[in-house]
């Protein structure tokens, strides 16, 4: 039986990875989360409390971090500020959580000789040609474009230099554009099913022919659980599963899935600095680690989300006022 200390274990994919150990392990698990507004600990709610315990604090404070690091088989470290939006508003928290949290955590990490698997982003290596087949593979040269992707970057870098220079067992993955439910309203999928069931039209950012590559969160967690149980120490896996789409496609598909015409959004000024193209090479964790997604049709999967956004209004409704709230001072 395996003690997993999961940071940012009440955020959308940290509480997806904490629900697929519960179903898939026996592992008893700790989650440190601060609960900032993106945080949402009903995502935890009805898991077995002998098997799962909340610590409310910041992954940037020693003090928090050191006596759980001490505790833990292993760490899963997906705490981290992660909106490009906010990033460009106040890139501030993004510094102190995402680069000062990680090493932090890298801190304890090497002195208690801990296990981590560090969560990243496809971000850290900037955007690909909007025309051509080119994807990130792990030998992809950093080249973060936005403050946010920047602040992974330096994460990444952080754990890649406290590996080689001492020894600490880590694992890193990049992985693409997730989705699935309790994803905060603020991201592209979830704030364009909102729009709709409230009556509004979905904003697409500039031409919205920049391309994502989309993966559910499920298939985000079994990666990251087959990279913690088997990857090797030291290494960068890719986690994406060939789920290419243009934001107008996405936002096409949604309205047609909800009963609307699929021209029935707006164009809204773009966001500065925009990557124009993300995709995936995860050949490394499929044929290395023998991964593969369990969600393989985009189309099936955002339905079901669909689905989930439209019983689950009590859970959004407050966060999307405040989200509006935020964008409309962005013009976004
Ligand atoms: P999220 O914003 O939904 O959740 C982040 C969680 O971290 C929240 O619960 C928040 O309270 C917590 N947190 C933030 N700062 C903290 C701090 N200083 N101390 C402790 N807890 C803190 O984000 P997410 O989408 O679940 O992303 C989780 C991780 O996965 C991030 O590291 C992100 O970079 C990475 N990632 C996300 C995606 C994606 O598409 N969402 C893709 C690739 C990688
Ligand atoms: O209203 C919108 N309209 C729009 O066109 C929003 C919110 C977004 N967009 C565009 C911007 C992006 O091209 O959609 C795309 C996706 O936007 P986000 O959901 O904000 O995600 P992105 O910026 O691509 O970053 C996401 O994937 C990588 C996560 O938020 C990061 O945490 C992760 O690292």
């Amino acid at each position: 039986m395996q003690r997993i200390l999961v940071t940012g274990g009440a955020g959308f994919l940290g509480a997806s990875f904490v629900r697929h150990l519960m179903a898939e392990t026996d592992a008893v698990v700790t989650v440190l989360d601060a609960l900032t507004y993106a945080a949402s600990p009903e995502a935890l709610a009805g898991l077995p409390p002998e098997r799962v315990s909340l610590v409310v604090g910041d992954v940037a404070d020693p003090a928090t971090v050191d006596p759980l690091v001490a505790a833990a088989d292993a760490v899963v470290h997906y705490a981290a500020e992660s909106h490009n939006d906010n990033a460009l508003d106040d890139p501030r928290p993004f510094l102190d959580s995402n680069v000062v949290g990680t090493f932090t955590l890298l801190e304890a990490i090497r002195r208690h000789d801990t296990r981590l698997h560090h969560v990243s982003t496809d971000e850290v290596y900037g955007d690909l040609p909007l025309e051509g087949t080119e994807r990130f593979t792990p030998s992809s040269p950093y080249r973060p474009s936005s403050p946010y992707s920047a602040t992974k970057a330096a994460s990444d870098l952080l754990v890649r230099a406290w590996v080689r220079s001492y020894g600490v067992r880590a694992t890193i993955s990049n992985c693409s554009n997730s989705y699935g439910p309790y994803q905060h309203v603020e991201k592209l999928i979830p704030r364009q099913i909102t729009n709709v069931l409230c009556g509004e039209r979905p904003r697409v950012y500039g031409s919205g022919a920049h391309v994502r590559d989309w993966i559910h969160a499920d298939d985000h967690s079994s990666a990251v659980r087959a990279i913690l149980e088997r990857g090797r120490v030291g290494e960068t896996y890719l986690i994406g599963a060939d789920g290419e789409r243009s934001n107008r496609a996405v936002v096409e598909a949604i309205l047609e899935l909800m009963g609307q015409p699929r021209d029935a959004y707006d164009h809204v000024p773009d966001r500065p600095g925009h990557d124009l193209r993300y995709a995936i090479d995860a050949t490394r964790l499929r044929t290395e680690l023998g991964w593969a997604p369990r969600h393989t049709s985009f189309e099936d999967g955002l339905a079901e989300t669909i689905r989930w956004y439209r019983d689950h209004e009590g859970w959004w409704r407050d966060a999307k006022l405040a989200a509006e709230e935020r964008y409309a001072r962005q013009g976004r």
